[in-house]
């Protein structure tokens, strides 16, 4: 089996400078390594280099911050997930700011048409050009990838195949009223933290797994975000927010997907190794390697 590693420098989707930074941290940290020691055969070539735009060259659109460089590169992440996809390896996307699961999941289901989707997240990602309020586009993939919200053609790439029954979320505490909204009108399944804290992770994942993925037979994308986990034990990420998932519990989803044998792609996301002080850095990227492994086959015994 190979792994194919994406990484993907990139923080346009939001703005806080270091993001970008990530992928190289998490490699650095081992990796690669790490995954070979699971058996896997791993495949990188090196970060990918994104083309540039500069700032003058890419004023918002409506609210959306950098759309043309969020664009292009997600666009291109679409086409290198989808090849290695195609080619029957397992994309495993280094972040970079979670507006890169545009293209992740738009390159998946181009391989994989009936895959859904299990996206960790403290958020919910899902915001249209009407109702973002910050305008970064880390928030809004989602709402791309369901084709909601009024079309932008900076983004006509994005083809609108993810159905909203094939999408579910865990993790959720930090949701706009808009998208609240919007969740309740496509009738998207999502367990915030209230249902972990109700019925345990355990029951949650089988529940969000019979939501998405009844017959257990549909290929599964998983999208983890480490703002999912709480700020206590990954510290370094830019929207940090309280009572999050604990370490086991964040290992646990990873165990379950692995488990099922569908796992077709995996983004880990959100790691900013310039936030925070460096044992909280170091602890961050250690755990964004330990959710790789743990969703790749590493069991505890
Ligand atoms: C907020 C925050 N809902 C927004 N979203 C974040 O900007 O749309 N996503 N932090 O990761
Ligand atoms: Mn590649
Ligand atoms: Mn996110
Ligand atoms: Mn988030």
């Amino acid at each position: 089996l190979t792994a194919s590693i994406v990484g993907c420098p990139f923080s346009g989707g939001q703005p806080r400078p270091g993001v970008d930074q990530g992928p190289i941290h998490l490699v650095e940290a081992g990796l690669i390594e790490q995954l070979s020691g699971l058996g896997w055969k791993v495949q990188f070539d090196g970060h990918h280099q994104f083309e540039e735009i500069n700032a003058a060259a890419d004023p918002p659109i409506g609210k959306l911050k950098n759309p043309r460089l969020v664009s292009r590169v997600s666009e291109a992440v679409a086409k290198a997930v989808g090849g290695h996809a195609k080619k029957g390896e397992l994309p495993v996307t280094l972040g970079g700011d979670h507006s890169l699961a545009m293209g992740t999941i738009s390159g998946t289901l181009e391989a994989y048409p009936e895959a859904c989707v299990v996206w960790i997240d403290a958020h919910a990602d899902i915001n249209t050009v009407e109702t973002t309020d910050s305008g970064n586009i880390h928030g809004m993939p989602v709402s791309f990838l369901l084709g909601i919200g009024s079309a932008v053609p900076e983004f006509s790439w994005v083809k609108p195949l993810l159905k909203s029954e094939r999408i579910v979320y865990i993790g959720l505490r930090d949701v706009d009223a808009g998208e609240k909204r919007i969740l309740k009108e496509n009738n998207i399944k999502a367990f915030s933290m209230h249902e972990v804290d109700k019925y345990g992770i355990g029951k949650v994942v089988e529940m969000a797994l019979d939501h998405v993925n009844p017959k257990r037979d549909r290929p599964i994308h998983l999208s983890f975000d480490v703002d999912a986990l709480d700020p206590s034990v990954a510290p370094s990420t830019g929207t940090p927010v309280r009572g999050g998932l604990t370490f086991r519990e964040g290992h646990f989803i990873c165990e379950e997907i692995w488990s099922s044998g569908l796992l077709v792609a995996l983004d880990l996301m959100e790691v900013n190794p310039s936030l925070a002080d460096a044992a909280s850095v170091q602890q961050t990227v250690a755990i964004g390697c330990s959710l790789v492994r743990s969703a790749l086959g590493e069991t505890l015994l």
